[in-house]
């Protein structure tokens, strides 16, 4: 059993010098979690897997990629995916940078709708199934990260149904109005993607919520506390909060490099307080705000002039983009303004650093500052925060912090302040650079003990652990069903072609046509009529349509064809060139007072609607806000079934809609009428919903096919209404 962890990065950078290739190692949040995990297991071998990979693009542009690389890289257990100049720039730079970040961060302004960077996104997530697929095997684990590729679980599942795959989000999940904004193709696909894991993570419960939110209003899926029923397989979704590997940053002030860089900034500091903060160069890290801020303190505490000065450190990244470009400029502005107003011969109050920093150099300025000043307008966890706290030695130390930073929920003795909230933040750093040395210690120590408990290498474990269970639990949920197609599918086409009589039972939207998102669009096709025909016209072959559908419909589009058709899940039935018949006589007292107690339901749930058919009444809520919709849906089924019980009426729950019909009308019950009607040796079912099962509980002889992925009672499965047809198309071309 292997592990193969996916990035978009590999944790390595490649550097190229006079033909030789050396691959250095990048510092980051996942590369450092992920290496702190393998350090604590032995290589992963402590949780049972005989190898560990990692696959990701090398950041080398595959113009670039030489032999070579790719086997410097192989040699270190990391496999590259290619990706094209075109492809960083419309993948990465378009639709994960300039649509997903910033969407996902709350900055909407800033998102870009362009249906190029989708498109790209859709293939190089393809380009990373390919990849791993051709990797692995039923069994390994395979561990997805970050919003570069939510289609992968789901592209991974259809491709090898039998891995264990769990997908980690290191960033917001934003609420249901703000995913709202992206198109409803890309939105729904973007849900489904994820929901291919066995296990998906996020850093704190509001992104669990706010995703499951957007699940039960995009894709209307069956929530179950933290479960979503995807078709017959279930995906677990929790909160996983990343951490830091602390005895690392516990131990850094004892080592000897670190101490002589934490000796040399004393010296140089010479008495001064150090408020620090470093991030990436990010609009969403509220490096700005945080400046004017600072400005606002020194001015309403000037007694504090000379006595402490702010070390700001911003490491440049996505560097080209114009907007951080804009943003540098805008920083080093009011770096200036604020050294230009305050600042004397001896005393700078803002130390500006604009590039990356050695770790020795991070580590003594975490042991040396006296405040942390960590304010991002949004962010998934935060790292430098945590990473400060487990450095301090001496139990002294502040750390103020957003309360829009996911670490703000676990860290909840750091000064907890609002980032926009100016004068708040500059009342903060007054509050930390006068508090008590007590103090200080009783937060820092209490903090300390919940990061040494939740350390990096226990979110790695946790996280693995909690896929194994969701593995387990869907693995034998989904064994039994097989796909139709190799022998299965010669089989069936030999019995067929040998039987004395057969009767074909057919679902039609979702089954033969795809669903549409008006019912009235679904009409039949030429070339599905003349497969219908076609199958009719062989010899003792009944052909029959069974549908949720109206009379009326069913009788305009496929009145013609010499086929059963069967309106209303079955209430009526009609044989070729004859007149409808009801399945069994039936009482429609009920009717009357159904429709009003609906109608009362349609007043309390602005969105909803009543469709009437000849047998049945149904209330259809998919248009109104989920949580509102659910509760009004079970008032109306208590309030329904006290009603009509006893009545002759049954009250059905379907998805997004409560109906009322006649007590044992179903599709089910159809379909054995005409078995018994026509006694044939040979019988197919095929159906892609719900009310199709009732077809493949009550004939379970029948060669049943069910259409789609999702839970099921039916022998075989087919991807979709084109892969049916071609089965069709095979058998209404056997011999006759
Ligand atoms: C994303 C999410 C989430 C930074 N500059 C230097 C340097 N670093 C190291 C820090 C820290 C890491 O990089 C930054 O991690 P953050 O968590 O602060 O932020 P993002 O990079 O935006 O990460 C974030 C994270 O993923 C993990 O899930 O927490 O919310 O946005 O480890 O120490 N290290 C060195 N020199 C630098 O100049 N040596």
């Amino acid at each position: 059993m292997r592990l193969v962890i996916v990035s978009n990065r590999l944790p390595v950078t490649v550097v190229m010098h006079d033909g030789n290739v050396e691959l250095r190692e990048a510092v980051g949040g996942l590369a450092t979690a992920i290496k702190s995990f393998l350090r604590a297991s032995d290589g992963g071998k402590a949780l049972g897997f005989s190898e560990v990979l990692w696959v990701g693009w090398s950041g080398v542009k595959a113009e670039a990629e030489t032999a070579e690389v790719k086997k410097r890289l192989r040699e270190a257990g990391l496999v590259p995916v290619s990706l094209t100049g075109e492809e960083v720039n419309l993948f990465y730079e378009g639709f994960c940078n300039a649509t997903l970040w910033p969407l996902f961060h709350g900055f909407t302004v800033y998102t870009v709708f362009e249906a190029k960077f989708w498109d790209a996104y859709v293939r190089v997530n393809q380009k990373f199934a390919e990849v791993v697929s051709s990797l692995t095997e039923p069994g390994d684990f395979v561990w997805v990260h970050d919003y570069h590729l939510m289609l992968l679980p789901a592209m991974l599942r259809d491709a090898s149904p039998e891995l264990a795959v769990g997908f980690f989000l290191h960033i917001p999940f934003p609420p249901a109005e703000i995913y709202q904004l992206l198109p409803p193709s890309w939105r729904a696909a973007m849900l489904d993607g994820v929901l291919g894991a066995d296990l998906v993570g996020f850093h704190v419960h509001e992104y669990v919520n706010n995703f499951l939110r957007s699940v039960a209003r995009f894709l209307g899926y069956r929530l179950e506390g933290g479960v979503v029923q995807v078709g017959r397989r279930r995906a677990r979704v929790g909160a996983f909060p990343i951490s830091v590997e602390f005895d690392f940053f516990h131990g850094a002030a004892e080592r000897p490099e670190v101490k002589v860089q934490m000796e040399e900034l004393r010296q140089r500091l010479r008495g001064l307080k150090v408020v620090f903060s470093i991030d990436r160069l990010d609009y969403t890290k509220g490096v700005l705000n945080r400046l004017r801020a600072w400005e606002r303190f020194l001015k309403e505490h000037p007694e504090w002039r000379r006595r402490a000065t702010f070390v700001l450190v911003v490491v440049p990244s996505r560097t080209g983009v114009a907007q951080y470009e804009v943003m540098r400029r805008e920083i080093e502005r009011e770096v200036g303004k604020i050294n230009g107003e305050f600042g004397e011969v001896d005393w700078v109050p803002v130390v500006y650093i604009s590039r990356f920093i050695p770790t020795e150099t991070l580590l003594a300025l975490y042991s040396t500052a006296d405040v942390a000043l960590i304010t991002p307008l949004k962010d998934g966890m935060n790292l430098v925060a945590k990473e400060y706290v487990s450095s301090r030695r001496d139990c002294r130390g502040v750390l103020i912090l957003s309360e829009t930073a996911g670490a703000a929920q676990e860290l909840l003795e750091a000064l907890i302040v609002n980032p926009n909230d100016e004068s708040g933040v500059a009342e903060a750093i007054h509050k930390a650079l006068t508090m008590s040395e007590e103090e200080q210690c009783r937060r820092i120590t209490r903090m300390q003990s919940r990061l040494r408990q939740h350390d990096v290498v226990k979110w790695a474990v946790d996280f693995i652990q909690a896929m194994a269970v969701a593995y387990a639990d869907n693995k034998t949920a989904v064994e039994p069903v097989r796909r139709l197609e190799g022998e299965a599918l010669k089989e069936l086409v030999a019995q067929f072609a040998g039987a004395r009589r057969r009767l074909v039972v057919l679902d039609y939207d979702g089954t033969l046509v795809p669903h549409y998102p008006y019912a009235y669009q679904a009409v039949p096709d030429p070339d599905l009529k003349r497969l219908l025909s076609d199958l009719a016209a062989l010899p003792e072959t009944y052909v029959a349509v069974v549908s949720g559908r109206g009379r009326d419909f069913l009788e305009s589009w496929l009145g013609d064809l010499p086929i059963f058709l069967a309106a209303e899940h079955g209430a009526y039935i009609k044989e070729p060139g004859g007149g409808w018949a009801p399945l069994f006589p039936f009482d429609m007292q009920w009717k009357d007072a159904v429709r009003k107690i609906m109608e009362d339901f349609v007043a309390l749930a602005p969105g909803s609607y009543i469709e009437e058919k000849t047998s049945s009444l149904a209330w259809h809520f998919r248009n109104v806000e989920p949580e509102i919709g659910e509760a009004a849906a079970n008032r109306l089924v208590e309030a329904l079934r006290d009603m009509v019980g006893g009545a002759g009426a049954a009250v059905l729950r379907g998805k997004k809609v409560v109906e009322v019909r006649p007590a044992g009308v179903n599709k089910g019950a159809a379909a054995k009428l005409l078995t018994e009607r026509l006694t044939p040796d040979f019988l197919l079912v095929a159906g892609d919903d719900d009310t199709d099962e009732e077809m493949f509980k009550a004939l379970p002889e029948a060669f049943s096919i069910k259409v789609g992925r999702g839970e099921t009672a039916a022998r075989y499965t087919t991807p979709s209404y084109r892969s049916l047809r071609e089965v069709l198309r095979l058998l209404a071309e056997v011999k006759r």
